[in-house]
C-alpha cells in the first residue's frame, strides 16, 4: 500500500460560524479562525477543513450556496480568505475546503435562471419533473422533512431537493453542469488549497425514472434512498472529477457518504479506481437509533460498536482508506454521547479519543471536541436555530408526539448540541463574540475552556496533543493492521495492531463500573512500554489489567 501525506495527517473541523468572531458581529468570522491559528499548531494537526464560507442565504448554515466563487458576507472577504490560506501555509498546515455539489441554493444565479421557463438553458442544471395525477412526481421524502419535491408555480413543474426547499438538487446527468463544476473546483485549486470535502456526494447520481421508494409504516412520504444513494453513474462521475481535476493536483478528497458499505467504500477508495481517498460513513453514528431513524433513541450496545468498525477496519486494511470521527458538526456531542459528560467528563473524553486515534486512518478532529465540550439543553425550543431540528419539532409536534418526548430527541441528537460557540475562556460569551452571539453559549464555559485546556497539563487538549504526536512517531499507528480481542465484552472495547514485529494493544473502559481486562490465549503480546494512558495504571504486566471507570491504556511491545 501507498504511503502518502494524507494517511499520516490529523485533520481539525472548523465550523466558522461558531469558531470566533473577530468583529463583534456575534458570528464567527475568516479573521477569527486566523486569530487562532497558532492554537491549532500547537494543538499539532496538519490539515484544516473549514466548513462552506461561500455567499449563502443560510438556510442551511452555508450548506445551501449562492455562489460558489464568492466569501459570505458574515464571515469576511475574498481577501481574508487569501490571508487565511497563506498563514495556514507559514505554518506548514494545510487547508481543505468544503465542496457542496449535490445541491445548491434555491439563490444561486443557475437556479434563477433555470426557474424561469422550460426552455431556458439553465433548466436542466436542475431536476424537474411534471406531476403526477396532480400530486409530487415520486413519495421520496426530504431529510429536512415533508416531500423532496416543490411546486414551482410559474413553470408549472416540481423540482428535487433531497434536503430543504431551498437546497434544489442539481442534475448531474447534464454534462455542461459537471463541467462547470470541474471548473469551479480547478478555480480553487488554482488559488492552492489542498483538497476537498465532498459533501454528500454519493447522493449525486439518480436512478433512471426515480421511482417510489419503500414505505412500510405508510406515512405520509417513502425513503428513496436506494434510488439516489450511491446511484448508477456515481463511480463514473467521480472517475471523471478524478480525471479532469484531482488527479492533476497533490491534494487529498474525503467524500461525506451516509448509506456507504464497507465494499462500496472500498471501491470509492482504492488508488487503482482513481476516485476518491477516502469517506465518511455512517454506520456507526447510526448504532444509538431505532427503526424510525435519528430521533428514534436507543442506547448503544457496545458489541454493535466493535462489529461495526472491525468490519470497516478490516475490510479497507491494505485496500481502501478509512477516515476516523466520532464527532462533526451534524452529530451530537460523543462525550455526551458514549462517554459520561458529568462525573467522568474528562476521563471518559480521553478514553474515547483513545480508542479512536489509535486506529487505522485519518483522524478528524471537531472543534472542542479537544476540550471535552459537551451537548447543549436549551429549555426552549426558539433557542434552537437549525433547521432540521426545528422542521422536526414541528413536525413531530404535529404528528401527536409529545413535546416532552421530542424535546429529549432534540437533546440527544440535535445538530445545535456541536454547533454552540467554541469555548475560548472563562470571560464573556466564552470569548466567542464581545456582542451577542447568534446561539447561545454552553453555560458551562467557565470549566470547560481552551484557556482552561492549554495551561492545564492534564487536560483532555494536551491528552490529543500527545494522541496526534503519537501517531506522527509510530508508523504501526498509521499502517498497522487490527484485530478485535473481546468482541463479546459489553463494557471493554479491546483491540491489538501489529506492524512489521510491532504490536500495539489497545484497552478502553466504555463504562463507569472497574473492569477486568484478561489477555485471551490466541493474543501473544509483551508490553514493553506504555505509550499513552488516562489513569494510574503503569505496568507492563498485561495478562490481567484492572481498568478503573472509562480508563484507557495503550502498550507497545512485540
Ligand atoms: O450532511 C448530510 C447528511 O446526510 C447528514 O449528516 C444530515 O445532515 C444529518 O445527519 C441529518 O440528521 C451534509 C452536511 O454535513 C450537513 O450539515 C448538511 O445539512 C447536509 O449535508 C446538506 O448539505
Ligand atoms: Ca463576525
Amino acid at each position: 500500500m501507498k504511503k502518502t501525506w494524507w494517511k499520516e495527517s490529523v485533520v481539525y473541523q472548523i465550523y466558522p460560524r461558531s469558531f470566533n468572531d473577530s468583529n463583534g458581529d456575534g458570528i464567527g468570522d475568516i479573521p477569527g479562525v486566523i486569530e487562532k491559528l497558532d492554537y491549532l499548531k500547537e494543538l499539532g494537526v496538519d490539515v484544516i477543513w473549514l466548513s462552506p464560507v461561500y455567499q449563502s442565504p443560510n438556510d442551511d448554515n452555508g450548506y445551501d450556496i449562492s455562489d460558489y466563487q464568492a466569501i459570505m458576507d458574515d464571515f469576511g472577504t475574498m481577501n481574508d480568505w487569501e490571508q487565511l490560506l497563506d498563514e495556514i501555509h507559514q505554518r506548514e498546515m494545510k487547508l481543505i475546503m468544503d465542496l457542496v455539489v449535490n445541491h445548491s441554493s434555491d439563490e444561486h444565479a443557475w437556479f434563477t435562471e433555470s426557474r424561469k421557463s422550460k426552455d431556458n438553458p439553465f433548466r436542466d442544471y436542475y431536476i424537474w419533473r411534471p406531476d403526477k395525477e396532480g400530486k409530487e412526481p415520486n413519495n421520496w421524502a426530504a431529510t429536512f422533512g415533508g416531500s423532496a419535491w416543490d411546486y414551482d408555480e410559474a413553470s408549472g413543474e416540481y423540482y428535487l431537493h433531497l434536503f430543504s426547499k431551498k437546497q434544489p438538487d442539481l442534475n448531474w446527468e447534464n454534462s455542461e453542469l459537471r463541467h462547470e463544476v470541474y471548473d469551479m473546483m480547478k478555480w480553487w485549486l488554482d488559488k492552492g488549497i489542498d483538497g476537498f470535502r465532498m459533501d454528500v456526494i454519493n447522493f449525486i447520481s439518480k436512478a433512471d425514472g426515480l421511482p417510489d421508494g419503500p414505505n412500510p409504516h405508510n406515512k405520509k412520504y417513502g425513503d428513496g434512498s436506494q434510488y439516489f444513494m450511491n446511484g448508477p453513474r456515481i463511480h463514473e462521475f467521480l472517475h471523471e472529477m478524478n480525471q479532469e481535476v484531482i488527479s492533476k493536483y497533490d491534494v487529498m478528497t474525503v467524500g461525506e457518504m451516509p448509506g456507504v458499505s464497507v465494499e462500496q467504500a472500498i471501491e470509492y477508495t482504492d488508488d487503482s479506481r482513481e476516485e476518491l481517498q477516502m469517506v465518511f460513513q455512517f454506520e456507526h453514528m447510526d448504532l444509538d437509533s431505532g427503526p424510525e431513524g435519528k430521533w428514534d433513541l436507543k442506547p448503544l450496545d457496545l458489541r454493535d460498536l466493535k462489529k461495526s468498525i472491525s468490519r470497516w477496519q478490516t475490510g479497507l486494511h491494505g485496500t481502501g482508506w478509512n477516515s476516523l470521527y466520532m464527532n462533526n458538526h451534524d452529530q451530537p456531542r460523543v462525550v455526551s454521547r458514549f462517554g459520561n459528560d458529568k462525573e467522568y467528563r474528562v476521563t471518559s473524553a480521553k478514553m474515547l479519543g483513545t480508542f479512536l486515534h489509535m486506529l487505522q486512518g485519518t483522524p478528524y478532529i471537531y472543534q472542542g471536541e479537544e476540550l471535552g465540550m459537551t451537548n447543549i439543553k436549551f429549555d426552549s425550543i426558539q433557542d434552537y436555530k437549525d433547521i432540521e431540528t426545528l422542521n422536526y419539532y414541528r413536525d413531530a409536534l404535529n404528528d401527536g408526539k409529545s413535546e416532552h418526548e421530542i424535546m429529549q430527541s432534540i437533546y440527544t441528537k440535535g445538530r445545535d448540541n456541536a454547533r454552540t460557540p467554541m469555548q475560548w475562556n472563562s470571560e464573556k460569551n466564552a470569548g466567542f463574540t464581545t456582542g451577542s452571539p447568534w446561539i447561545a453559549v454552553n453555560e458551562n464555559y467557565k470549566e470547560i475552556n481552551a484557556s482552561q485546556a492549554v495551561h492545564d497539563p492534564e487536560s483532555i487538549f494536551h491528552y490529543y496533543k500527545k494522541l496526534i504526536s503519537l501517531r506522527k512517531d509510530h508508523k504501526i499507528i498509521q499502517y498497522g493492521d487490527y484485530q478485535l480481542l473481546l468482541p463479546d465484552h459489553q463494557e471493554i472495547y479491546a483491540y491489538a495492531r501489529s506492524y512489521e514485529g510491532q504490536k500495539l494493544l489497545v484497552l478502553t473502559n466504555f463504562s463507569n463500573q472497574e473492569q477486568t481486562f484478561t489477555k485471551p490465549e490466541n493474543l501473544s503480546f509483551y508490553a514493553k512500554d506504555i505509550l499513552i494512558g488516562n489513569g494510574q495504571i503503569n505496568s507492563l504486566h498485561v495478562e490481567k489489567v484492572v481498568l478503573k471507570p472509562y480508563e484507557a491504556v495503550v502498550y507497545l511491545g512485540e
